[in-house]
């Protein structure tokens, strides 16, 4: 699946709605044509398998783009379970085994919110303890470390690849610009630190300070963090796997505190149609629900090619669900940003406008991988 991508239907590549699973030894080409630059990625949409670690950073660069930085770099963050002991799909079954409270002593979306280091943006803040969070496929002890000179401009690609985790990213001694949230231009906010939901992207420009430096990701509302180093001096001491940059705990913004620049503006027209999405849950057997109904039984949401569309999410729980529409973009209300996936928060209600102009049979779901897997899925489902 090509993540946020407004691709043709067929090539979309989610089993059951757009083709047939790739068997064991079988090949299929994807063939298709990005429409928009920006930073998105790609990663299965079978199972659990994106949170065993299959994925990748799909950059579409504008030729356009003046570029004014001196350097890019690619940041990846993750959650990580597989080969410690146990596997996704074994801390899966254990969650319905127990009713979810299999993963961290208590289904944080529907109990309570646990013991947490810092306090908690997003309330319930997942469903499984991991062992280990990643910067870029390394841990805090043995981090990667991006080097640059001082005074140097950055453009940094920020991707959360996690399954069950928001992080709180911030980079000791610097404040960050947003300029992009999922591929598309945001006006610039400055920062020091940013709430990054599992499937959402955002770029932000540095300018480089001298010394050594964590970037880091902690998980929200959890214990630990994924740390990378920048370096811009040989001689500076490191950060200890441990650092926690004052930014982390200075403001922070959520891709619905942004607004959209003029060229991602969705055009004003009025909404021709509304679609409610409630999202619950049930502790029995660990089930996620929209409008009370888990994958494939939820009802989907029909719309015609050329109208706009408005969904409305209701959060009913005390969770938070980073909800992913395919093939299209939408409108954060009131002039927020262009996305294709949001963060909503526990027991909010958030609207997003979206224009039907991509026909076919689209996944709509919450991207914490557990929450999909569990039920909390539907489809956009365009009618003749
Ligand atoms: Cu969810």
């Amino acid at each position: 699946h090509w993540h946020g991508i407004a691709l043709r239907n067929d090539m979309d590549g989610v089993p059951g709605i757009t083709q047939k699973p790739i068997d064991p030894g079988a090949g299929f080409t994807y063939d298709f044509t990005a429409p928009d630059p920006g930073t998105y990625f790609y990663h299965p949409h079978s199972g659990l398998q994106i949170d065993r670690g299959l994925y990748g950073v799909l950059v579409v660069d504008d030729p356009h783009e003046p570029g004014r930085y001196d350097q890019e770099w690619i940041v990846v963050l993750d959650d990580w379970i597989d080969g410690t002991g146990t596997t996704p799909d074994e801390v899966l079954t254990k969650l319905q085994a127990t009713n979810g409270s299999g993963g961290m002593g208590g289904m944080s979306g529907m109990g309570g919110m646990g013991e947490t280091m810092q306090s908690s943006l997003l309330g319930g803040a997942g469903d499984i303890a991991y062992p280990h969070y990643l910067v870029n496929g390394r841990i805090p002890t043995s981090p990667v470390t991006l080097t640059g000179r001082p005074g140097q401009r950055v453009r940094i690609r920020i991707v959360n690849a996690g399954s069950d985790t928001a992080f709180r990213v911030a980079l000791g001694g610097h404040r960050m610009t947003i300029t992009h949230a999922d591929g598309y231009p945001v006006q610039p906010a400055v920062t020091d630190a940013l709430l990054i939901g599992m499937g959402e992207r955002f770029d932000v420009t540095v300018t480089l300070a001298d010394g050594a430096f964590p970037l880091v990701a902690s998980a929200e509302g959890k214990n630990g963090q994924g740390m990378a180093v920048v370096r811009t001096s040989p001689a500076a001491a490191a950060p200890p796997a441990t650092a926690a940059p004052s930014q982390l705990t200075g403001r922070v913004l959520l891709g619905t505190d942004l607004l959209a620049a003029a060229p991602s503006r969705l055009p004003d027209r009025a909404v021709d149609t509304t679609h409610d999405l409630a999202l619950g849950g049930s502790m029995a057997g660990y089930r996620w629900t929209l409008n009370g109904k888990s994958f494939p039984d939820t009802a989907p949401l029909e719309v015609r090619q050329g109208q706009r569309v408005r969904l409305r999410f209701q959060n009913q729980t005390m969770m938070f669900h980073p909800m992913h529409v395919h093939g299209h973009t939408f409108a954060l209300t009131a002039g927020g940003a262009r996305k294709d996936t949001v963060i909503v928060r526990p027991m909010q209600q958030l609207e997003v406008d979206l224009q039907a102009d991509n026909p076919g049979q689209w996944a709509t779901h919450c991207h914490n991988i557990y929450h999909a897997e569990a039920g909390m899925m539907t489809t956009l489902s365009y009618r003749e």
